[in-house]
């Protein structure tokens, strides 16, 4: 079957540009991910963020959560990271080979100290906290996961962002030798994420290298990746060997992808429905056996941590800015 009569669609409808879009929309359908039909692609800046900056005892009150923990079983077998394959069980499966160490991060851009540095290095003199953090994937499910991991704004610092430093963007490993899943054009690779430099330097905002008391395994992202616990889990980047400061809104792999799907901003909201399904609830992952006889729980704005984030979008079109 030609790709054409795959899409269903008539010959003279289509242009290069559309047989591109739809043929990536394609892949990623049979990758399990998206395959709705594109509406408008907007690459509008956003707004600037609050003149006013969070008060950071308010913004981490409240992250102590009773609720039922995934088991490390769950977290470690059921997974996103496509550069391992587009299935649940692939990374866990695949990416036992990922050597995690040396590991270096080269920190570049709107900055008064670029460079490339060891992981130990850019750790140097931070102690790792346990934070338990629910993360909610754009598909559906949640998890609640005990992470290791420093606040990320305090190794931004180190590197003295200038004024001109409006976002952090972040890329993940490309190594085509290790990462099988880079064979397939399920995403634009190297994986890239970006946030607003307000949300980066958020106290929740988590660079972890560990999960449940130990080191990150590989499949969770090793050696380090970010937990951004209000953002839907694609946010969440795994095994960073970069990051830059920008001043314009940086290139992110899903976001740019299919950007009627996938905001920039990406923020839980369970009153802006992706195109081709409900964000009102979640399959919650927790406790044994929940991987089959997942609870469907509602599923709240900024997945929780209004009460720690809402200031950061306050005036915000937050349909408009999904
Ligand atoms: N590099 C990279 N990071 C990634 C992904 C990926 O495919 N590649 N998947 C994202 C998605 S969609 C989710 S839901 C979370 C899943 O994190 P977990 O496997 O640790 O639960 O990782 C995110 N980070
Ligand atoms: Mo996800």
């Amino acid at each position: 079957m030609s790709l054409r009569d795959a899409l269903r669609i008539p010959a003279r409808q289509i242009t290069d540009e559309a047989v591109y879009r739809h043929r990536r929309q394609l892949l990623a359908g049979l990758a399990g991910g998206p395959a709705a039909v594109l509406a408008g692609c907007s690459r509008a800046e956003p707004p600037p963020p609050p003149a006013r900056p969070v008060d950071p005892v308010r913004a981490r009150a409240g992250l102590v959560t009773t609720e039922e923990r995934t088991t490390y079983e769950d977290a470690t077998t059921y997974n996103n990271f496509y550069e391992f394959g587009t299935g649940k069980a692939d990374p866990a499966r695949r990416a036992k080979s990922l050597r995690t160490s040396p590991w270096t991060v080269a920190v570049g851009g709107e900055c008064a100290r670029p460079g490339r540095i060891g992981l130990e290095d850019l750790l140097k003199g931070l102690r790792p906290e346990e934070r338990v953090y629910r993360l909610r994937c754009v598909e559906g499910w949640s998890m609640v996961i005990p992470w290791l991991g420093v606040p990320l704004r305090d190794v931004l610092k180190r590197f003295g962002p200038t004024s001109k430093a409006r976002y952090v963007a972040f890329t993940t490993l490309g190594d085509a030798r290790q990462m099988p899943g880079l064979a397939w054009p399920s995403l634009d690779w190297p994986y890239r994420e970006g946030l607003r430099i307000d949300e980066a330097m958020h106290p929740l905002t988590l660079l972890a290298t560990g999960m449940y008391g130990r080191a990150l395994p590989p499949q969770n992202g090793a050696p380090l990746r970010l937990v951004v616990p209000w953002k839907y889990g694609f946010k969440s980047i795994k095994s960073i060997v970069r990051i830059d400061f920008v001043e314009r809104r940086p290139f992110t792999s899903w976001n740019d992808m299919q950007p009627d799907e996938y905001g920039f901003f990406a923020n839980v909201n369970p009153a802006v429905d992706h195109p081709r399904w409900s964000q009102k609830t979640e399959r919650r992952i927790a406790g044994a056996g929940s991987k089959l006889f997942a609870e469907r729980i509602p599923t709240r704005l900024f997945n929780g941590y209004a009460e720690q984030v809402a200031p950061l979008y306050s005036g915000m079109d937050l349909r408009r800015w999904f």
